[in-house]
């Protein structure tokens, strides 16, 4: 299988399930995007809504303006699109002076009670590659992925074409 890397034809969890994927996902792996923002220590929560609608929030240490971290609280309401597994997250933050955007935000696999695959590409390049992207790790234990979900998590990495492109996620209580 000759791997095209094309966004449109990446694989996504089939039959994603918002309401089993609520709660506290810890951050364990991250590849960064261009002007890079959460650093470490990122713990996401995802909630959904009375009007089926999912939000999340976000704390996570970040850098601002290329030298300076601080610890930063961001919120996020996930839009529905055609695909359960695909929506577009409007994210913000508590502060003036951090990041918001609006970004694709794929759930690529997950089995809900251990590990969590995410996916982001920002700017797609004239092959319909991705040029600029992002993509979380997401751990329901703080200690990081159980052996036996690497495998699957380095195989999704592939079908993302971003292996080899992550960094691992601290986890150091300076929050
Ligand atoms: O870190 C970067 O370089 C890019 C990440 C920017 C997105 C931060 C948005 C957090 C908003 C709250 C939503 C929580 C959902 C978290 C899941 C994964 C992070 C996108």
């Amino acid at each position: 299988w000759a791997q095209e890397c094309v966004v449109d034809q990446i694989p996504v969890k089939e039959g994603f399930d918002k309401y089993r994927f609520q709660g506290t996902w810890y951050a364990v792996a991250k590849k960064d995007p261009v002007g890079l923002f959460l650093l470490d220590n990122v713990v996401a929560s995802y909630k959904v809504e009375d009007d089926g609608k999912m939000t999340a929030t976000a704390v996570g240490r970040v850098i601002i303006l290329n030298n300076w971290e601080t610890c930063a609280n961001m919120f996020g309401s996930l839009e529905d699109t055609s695909d359960p597994a695909k929506f577009k997250l409007r994210y913000w933050g508590a502060a003036a002076y951090l990041q918001s955007g609006y970004d694709d935000h794929w759930i690529i696999d997950t089995d809900y009670d251990n590990y969590a695959i995410h996916y982001s590409c920002r700017a797609l390049d004239a092959d319909g590659t991705c040029l600029d992207g992002y993509s979380f790790i997401f751990s329901r234990h703080p200690t990081g992925l159980r052996p036996e979900d690497q495998k699957i998590v380095t195989q999704k990495k592939q079908e993302m074409c971003f292996l080899g492109k992550y960094r691992r996620v601290a986890h150091n209580g300076t929050l």
